[in-house]
């Protein structure tokens, strides 16, 4: 049976910090869904179509990915796709109550399911979306942070 495992979060924009935790998993797994969560309820700065195409241009070279939106609850979405795990990016210990509130939700909506955490690079570990965009925002230097696509399309939400 191939490993199929479902990679969710918003990616308002993808960053280096999710692309690590995505190259790493697709090493482990045999197919990887990147899914972008659509949440009606949230005000990203990205539309889902603007999140997806990032993410497929910074994934466009590891072949076992494939970029997805879901809405509603994950559980759900991970069985529609055949999914058998779910993973996820620990960062730091601030990271983990919150982790650990969802994936035991998650166990209790179905118990199939697994959840894994791939420990941050040392590197991203401070790294978040809101932190790029606030620095974006003022036209601080993140070429350090995002791919140089993302950092496009943040210049462009936030002409100088
Ligand atoms: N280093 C390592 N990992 C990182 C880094 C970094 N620098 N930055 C982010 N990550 C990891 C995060 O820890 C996370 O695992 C993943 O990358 C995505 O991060 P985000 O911030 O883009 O996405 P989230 O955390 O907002 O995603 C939340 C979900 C969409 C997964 C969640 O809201 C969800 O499942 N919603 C669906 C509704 C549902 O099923 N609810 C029931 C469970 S409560």
């Amino acid at each position: 049976m191939a490993s199929i495992a479902v990679v969710p979060g918003s990616f308002d924009p993808i960053t280096y910090g999710h692309l690590d935790i995505i190259t790493r998993a697709a090493k482990v797994f045999d197919e990887i869904y990147i899914s972008v969560l659509n949440n009606s309820s949230k005000r990203p700065l990205f539309t889902v179509e603007e999140r997806m195409e990032l993410i497929k241009q910074v994934t466009k070279d590891i072949p076992n990915v494939k970029v997805d939106t879901f809405h509603g609850l994950l559980v759900e979405y991970a069985a529609s796709v055949n999914a058998n795990a779910i993973v996820r990016g620990l960062r730091a210990v601030s990271d983990f109550e919150y982790e650990m509130q969802i994936t035991s939700m998650n166990r209790l909506l179905d118990k199939g399911i697994e959840t894994f955490f791939i420990m941050t690079n040392n590197q991203y570990s401070f790294l978040s979306s809101s932190i790029v965009k606030e620095v974006a925002q003022y036209h601080g230097e993140i070429s350090e942070l995002v791919p140089i696509e993302v950092e496009k399309a943040l210049n462009s939400k936030f002409p100088k």
